[in-house]
């Protein structure tokens, strides 16, 4: 493999950093180039939607040395928070070997193919979602070990993981809690279901036949997000881009052909709100936390409502439906709405945008900067 690291002099100057790009692991010795207070954090598929506004969370916390990991190189905006900055394939070993050697203290495991994605390349897939998660466990547990305490893993789960089995029987259920309805459609959901098994198991059993039975090296989180809509990126692989590709044409003055119904249901949030969810679960002490998975809500709108908040910021919006039978009925299987209650009672959680503010504060101001002279 020929994983390149960049380490990037910021303000980290007058460490033992060097600028520009350095093969691991002779420059890298775990522990000891950055001063004790802080603490590495490792965030995969940090250039997606989530990283990219993860990684600018990160740039207001001095105590976190962030080493970024994704397929393709980050821009240099983003790098410039980073402490490192990697450039692999989260399921090649070789990459494992290689992040093994930092002290991480906490790992954001983001980077994975969405369910549109996966179901055109279920194989990869597969070895992303599912193989790339396990190498990575396998990672946190050693340095876990090493460090001397358990390494906080924050898995981003979906609510893909649902397959409600008719429309009859979704339109009739309550917001469904963690445990209903596991039974999902998707390669993706399959996937994400698996590993939120696979962390947790990680954490309280894996090797419960040897001595090392019972050691604390590891404590997986998961959170199911619902569809997470950005101001700044539009997603692509996913089933609920619906949502933001009609946001982000009307802002550019395009016309927009929805892939599903107007009926349309699933549970929505804005991306601030998602970030801050990971972040907030990733401090929350361990002893308040009774599950592993947590589901988080803050807005079930139908794709015509989502449609109608759109036509109030912009009147001429030209929205139309184009139903896609088959993207459609993976729609059809997830959930209506989350029931977040035991993430409201452990650890807090609270959603700060509903759809109206979400639609107010967050989404139209900015998108009105970043197409600024593009409409
Ligand atoms: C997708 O559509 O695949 C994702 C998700 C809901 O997890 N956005």
């Amino acid at each position: 493999m020929t994983t390149n690291v960049h380490l990037l002099q910021s303000f980290f100057d007058g460490l033992t950093h060097v600028q520009g790009i350095v093969s691991l692991p002779e420059r890298i010795h775990h522990g000891t180039t950055i001063p004790p207070s802080m603490k590495y954090t490792l965030v995969t598929g940090a250039n997606g939607e989530i990283g990219h506004t993860l990684l600018e969370e990160f740039a207001n916390d001095a105590n976190r040395a962030v080493v970024a990991v994704d397929l393709s190189p980050l821009g240099p905006d983003l790098a410039a928070h980073c402490h490192a900055t990697i450039q692999g394939d989260v399921s090649d070993p070789a990459l494992w070997a290689q992040l093994e050697s930092y002290d991480f203290e906490e790992i954001y495991h983001l980077a994975a193919l969405l369910s549109t994605s996966a179901e055109k390349r279920p194989d990869v897939a597969h070895n992303v979602n599912v193989n790339g998660t396990f190498g990575l466990l396998r990672m946190a547990r050693t340095i876990g070990a090493r460090i001397g305490k358990p390494v906080v893993f924050l898995f981003p789960s979906t609510i893909a993981v649902y397959g409600v089995p008719t429309l009859d029987a979704k339109n009739a259920a309550a917001p469904l809690t963690e445990g209903e309805f596991l039974t999902p459609h998707t390669m993706y959901g399959i996937n994400k279901l698996y590993c939120e098994q696979l962390g947790g198991y990680m954490s309280d059993r894996y090797g419960q036949l040897t001595d090392d039975a019972g050691k604390r090296v590891l404590d997986f989180r998961a959170l199911r997000f619902p569809g997470l809509i950005s101001a700044f990126t539009v997603p692509s692989g996913g089933t609920s881009d619906y949502a933001p590709e009609m946001i982000h044409a009307a802002a550019k003055g395009e016309a927009y052909a929805c892939f599903v119904r107007p009926d349309a249901k699933i549970p929505f949030m804005a991306m601030p709100d998602g970030v801050r969810a990971l972040i907030e679960l990733a401090s929350a002490p361990a002893e308040r936390l009774t599950q592993r998975v947590y589901n988080i809500g803050a807005f079930a709108p139908t794709a015509e409502e989502i449609a109608a908040e759109v036509r109030k910021a912009y009147p001429n919006a030209a929205v139309s439906y184009s139903p896609h039978p088959k993207r459609q009925a993976i729609i059809d299987s997830w959930c209506a709405d989350v029931d977040d209650a035991a993430a409201r009672r452990d650890w807090g959680w609270q959603p700060a945008y509903d759809m109206e503010r979400a639609f107010r504060d967050y989404l139209i101001p900015n998108i009105a900067e970043v197409y600024a002279g593009k409409a």
